[in-house]
Parts: C-alpha cells; structure tokens; sequence
C-alpha cells in the first residue's frame, strides 16, 4: 500500500512523516525550497505475524509495509500553475490513497505566514484543487476527442471515451469527485489510465497541536461528513517516535494516546480503505499479505506471483484464529477446520492460505 500526504504548506506533512516513519526529513517554520518528496517504508505492526513467527520459527519474518511520500505543500492556485503535472506528481498518480494533513495547531511563525489555524477552509482548498486539477486533464481530453472526430477519426473506443469524459467533466464541474462516479468494467478500464486524482480514496488527518489535542469533536465531525478523518498531534508524535519504549508509554499516556501513530494510522488506512491481511505460513516463511476485501483467491495468489494465479488449482484454507486458539496446524486438520477452496472464494481478513498450482 501506498500512500501519499499532501495538505497546504506548513501544515506538518513532514512532521506526521517523521511520526510515521522514524525518520527525520527537515521540519520547516519556513520554506526550504525543497520540491523533491521524502519516501519511507514502514512496516504493519500484526501480532498475528509475531505469534506465527513464534509457532513456526521460519527463516524469514515478514511483514505487510505501507509506503508513505511526503509531498510538498498544496496551495491554492496550485492546479493551474502546474503543481500536479511534474516529476513529483507522476510519484503521487501511483499511490493508492492521499491523506490530507491539515493544520490544526499554534505556532506564530507559522500563523505570521499563513493565518491563523483554519482546517475547513484549508480542506476546501485542498478539496477544489484536486478536483481543478482533474478539470484541467479531463478537459484537454474533451478537447482532443472532439478535434479527432472533427477530422474523421472515430472510433468506438475514442466515442466511448468521449461519453465518460463528458461525465467526469460535469461531475468535477458540480464539485464531485470521480470517486462518487459509479462506472462499468469497461469504462473502469478507461478511466484508470488518467489517474484522476479525485479516483483516489481520500482520508485526512487533523493535526493539532498538545494544547487542543483530544478537544476538537466537534470540528472532527464536520470534517468526516465529507472524509474519514483521525487525529494527530503531530509533534508530540513526531517527538514520541524518537524516544526509546520506555520513556515513550509515560508520555503517551499523559497525553491520552493508546497507540503509536503508526499503529493507529495502520489501521485507520486498512480500516477505510478497505484492505484485509491474509498469511502465508511454513518454515521457510512467515508473510503477510496486503488485498483489497472482496478480492477472490485467484487474486490473492497473484499478489504472491502471477504464476500461482495463472496455474491455480485450489486454496488450502485455515484462519489465522484457530490456528491461533488451537496451537498448531495438526490441530486445526483434526478439528476438521482445514479447508480447500476454489479461485472464487471470497478471501476473509486472518486467513491463512496455501496455494496449489501447476505452470
Ligand atoms: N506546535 C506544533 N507545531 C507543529 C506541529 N506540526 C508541525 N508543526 C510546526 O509547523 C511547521 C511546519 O511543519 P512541517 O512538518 O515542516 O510542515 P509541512 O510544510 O506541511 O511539511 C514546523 O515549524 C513544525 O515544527 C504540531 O503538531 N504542533
Ligand atoms: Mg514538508
């Protein structure tokens, strides 16, 4: 999984950054200048996968990863001039999901730049930019299509096209994102190819300051009626990720944090975007896997190699919690609660799978 942070300036992407991933890319009051993004890798913390490792004692242990781009600041006026159509942004159409980080603490450095803290005014913007940026795409297209069949080059494939941009376009007129677009298979087919930035499931995250942390319900759920949103208090976390465990639990609980920023955005991400986990186990490898919910078992073997999709007999099937409850894999066979499943099976969040296959 892969997830970009974008928000406006200075609203502490790269401080939620740093809280996520350990790192310590430059924290900045002012502008540095710096358009190339940062890039971290952290991995899903699931103490399945430890207990499994445990249980199977393999050589390898290893864990689902979510990758995180801090991107640079998304003002307003930054469709037009161009923001989303450079190198950083071709790094940005390949994420899954963007996470807007918004501005929700006091800093007079900050505040003598940009005002004072206004996190729904500054969604609002983040929001109108997205969908002005994917105006500006879907437009030129509109464009194109139109010049072609002027000149006599019509297609099925470039009518069909010109319907569904006719869509999106008076969807992002109207101040909808292609998200809210409900498509065919084919049409779905088309439009991924545009990568619209609006396409993408958008979360946000508020990050307050430690004077209002854990006090802005009310703020929380006006912002959810149009995304799912979390909070953070993104220094204090930023702060947190570099003590050592110890020191860390004391702090946290002064400031009523359960859980690491890390874990909660995990979950959050999985929760909301719709991801499950499923497991491969033996003494080779202890692994977890990352799919969309609903995907089937032929699917699944294709995110571990597209050879076991493309030569797939059956899933040898068991969860995650008997194996759990019952110690050992003898004991789920005995119990009766091994199963083999087809490639249409709908894989379930725990399961833990074994691929038979033949090239
Ligand atoms: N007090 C406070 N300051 C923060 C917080 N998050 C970021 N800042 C400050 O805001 C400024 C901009 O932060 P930065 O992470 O560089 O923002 P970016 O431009 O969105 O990447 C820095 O001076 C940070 O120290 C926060 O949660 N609380
Ligand atoms: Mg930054």
């Amino acid at each position: 999984m892969n997830i970009g942070l974008i928000g406006p300036a200075k609203s502490g992407k790269t401080t939620i950054f740093n809280a996520l991933t350990g790192q310590a890319a430059e924290v900045a009051e002012y502008g540095t200048g710096k358009v190339e993004p940062n890039l971290g890798v952290v991995t899903v913390l699931d103490d399945r996968v430890d207990r499994f490792s445990a249980m199977y004692k393999p050589k390898k242990t290893i864990y689902a990863t979510i990758e995180f781009i801090d991107f640079i600041g998304v003002t307003e006026g930054a469709a037009r001039g161009g923001l989303f159509s450079g190198e950083g942004m071709a790094m940005m159409k390949t994420a899954d999901a963007f996470v807007t980080v918004l501005r929700n603490f006091r800093s007079a450095a900050v505040e003598g730049q940009f005002g004072e803290a206004n996190p729904e005014r500054d969604m609002d913007t983040i929001d109108s930019e997205l969908l002005l940026a994917d105006l500006i795409v879907a437009e030129r297209r509109v464009e194109r299509i139109a010049a072609d069949h002027q000149r006599g080059k019509k297609t099925p494939q470039s009518q069909a096209e010109e319907k569904i941009m006719a869509r999106v376009t008076e969807a992002l007129n109207a101040g909808q994102p292609v998200r809210g677009l409900e498509f065919s298979a084919d049409e779905q087919r088309l439009i991924q190819g545009y990568q619209f930035l609006t396409a993408k499931p958008a979360l946000v995250i508020l990050n307050s300051g430690e004077e209002n942390y854990g006090k802005n319900d009310a703020l929380l759920s006006r912002l959810s009626a149009k995304h799912a949103v979390i909070e953070f208090a993104g220094n204090f976390e930023m702060e947190l990720a570099s003590l050592d465990e110890a020191d860390r639990a004391g702090f946290m609980a002064d400031m009523g944090i359960t859980e690491s920023a890390r874990a909660r955005l995990s979950r959050f991400a999985y929760e909301m975007l719709g991801y499950i986990s499923f497991f491969t186990v033996g003494e080779d490898e202890v692994r977890a896997w990352t799919i969309h919910r609903g995907e089937k078992a032929v699917a699944a073997a294709g995110t571990i190699h597209s050879d076991l999709a493309k030569g797939f007999i059956r899933a040898e099937c068991f969860s995650a919690k008997d194996l759990l409850e019952l110690g050992s894999e003898k004991a789920v066979k005995d119990k009766g609660l091994f199963r083999l499943e087809g490639k249409d099976y709908v894989v379930a969040d725990g399961d833990i799978l074994h691929i038979r296959f033949s090239v």
